[in-house]
């Protein structure tokens, strides 16, 4: 049997005391407008954290959309649940002592995984950044670059989507993600399908077929790496009676809020893939601990994405270096989504690869006249307790 990943042990605390927390709010314009069953986006509204410790710090990226059409939580209500109930938890006599703590001291809080996991990524990225260590070692992993995946939204026309397909097969990217929902499927999918037939192609329904499982059957004859998502968040048993009337491996991302309901979904054979997102799950450490949970029963695990400025992506890399990440996740370069990023752009390599960072930290390098340049709004939270 396989042991599971071990994350490095926790460095010893270069850090010092937690000063205080800083949440930044910035808005980058994407290239193109990003259109998807729970609807569109043309600027990411994004939620920065920067923990700043005596000796370090670190930033992290809140994933939270500006509207709760993923998931519950959104930009506004993720800074609002941080500034009221989250970050003070994090300071006062008991100094906060290690990223790993992170979790259960914020665990009385019930919900609001990304808020969490943002808070999480920035002790990490501090701690990292204190020891010279990189991310990628402290969760584990053992590559040093990855297969790059993009994702295509729903364009206005059959003919504008395999337009765009060619564009990024020619761009380098060798594994595809179409968005799809019902009325949107069969005749787009065929069309990318019949233009690049040995594509590695997928598709994501973020729960729309709900209403229609049935609908999903006609996705099943084109070749497809996985269906993510087709049902609703919380219809495990849905999927299992789905999983068993189509070929193609269903994939599972909403529904996946944890360890504990990765492992429900696979004992009830609601999937075959899952789709890790530290956001989603409430940080990088619970993510590692999805991976284990699919690293023990053999199952496919790829990293998703939503749609991270440079310091969550650079991150994303380092989770999806880890060893049960076999299959590509929604990792692309920094211009398939901005013109300029907030750090030193991510590049696609001529392999149709990314490099994992090998910097302190996440290795993410905010670039600060852009960072100045997209900021809308900061706050600063004081934590330290007075002497
Ligand atoms: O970052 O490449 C990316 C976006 C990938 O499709 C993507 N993300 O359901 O997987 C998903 C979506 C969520 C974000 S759109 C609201
Ligand atoms: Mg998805």
């Amino acid at each position: 049997m396989l042991t599971p990943s071990t994350p490095g042990p926790p460095e010893p605390s270069t850090l010092g005391a937690l000063e205080g927390v800083e949440l930044r709010r910035v808005r980058l314009p994407l290239v193109a407008p990003w259109h998807t069953p729970i609807g569109s986006v043309s600027t990411r509204d994004a939620l920065l954290v920067r923990t700043v410790f005596a000796g370090a710090e670190g930033w992290g990226e809140c994933v939270a959309m500006g509207d709760p059409g993923y998931s519950a939580e959104y930009v506004e209500g993720a800074a609002d649940v941080l500034r009221r109930h989250l970050l003070w938890r994090l300071g006062g006599p008991d100094p906060l002592p290690a990223a790993a703590d992170v979790a259960a001291r914020l665990a009385p809080v019930k919900g609001h995984p990304m808020a969490k996991a943002a808070i999480e990524a920035a002790v990490l990225d501090a701690e990292c950044r204190a020891a010279g260590r990189s991310l990628a070692a402290r969760l584990g992993a053992t590559r040093s670059r990855v297969t790059a995946g993009v994702a295509v939204g729903v364009t206005g026309s059959v003919a504008a989507l395999v337009e765009e397909v060619d564009r990024r097969v020619a761009e380098g990217y060798r594994r595809v993600k179409l968005k799809v929902r019902p009325g949107w499927d069969v005749e787009p999918v065929a069309a990318v399908r019949a233009a690049h037939p040995d594509l590695a192609l997928q598709v994501d329904a973020n729960g729309s077929y709900a209403a229609a499982p049935g609908r999903v059957l006609a996705l099943d004859g084109f070749g497809l790496l996985l269906i993510e998502q087709p049902l609703a968040d919380d219809d495990l048993v849905g999927h299992a009676e789905l999983a068993v009337r189509v070929r193609t491996p269903l994939c599972l991302d909403e529904s996946i809020t944890s360890a504990a309901a990765a492992r429900a979904a696979l004992a009830l054979g609601a999937c075959r893939v899952i789709n890790i997102k530290a956001g989603r799950v409430g940080g990088y450490l619970e993510a590692v601990r999805v991976h284990d949970v699919c690293r023990e029963r053999g199952v496919a695990v790829w990293c998703g994405g939503m749609l991270e400025t440079g310091v969550g992506r650079a991150a994303n890399l380092a989770l999806a270096a880890l060893d049960a990440f076999s299959l590509p996740g929604d990792l692309s370069a920094s211009d398939r989504f901005y013109a300029e990023d907030l750090t030193e752009p991510i590049r696609l390599n001529d392999d149709g690869t990314i490099d994992v960072p090998t910097g302190p930290g996440s290795g993410a390098e905010i670039n600060p006249r852009r960072l100045a340049a997209s900021t809308v709004s900061t706050e600063w939270h004081p934590l330290r307790s007075s002497p």
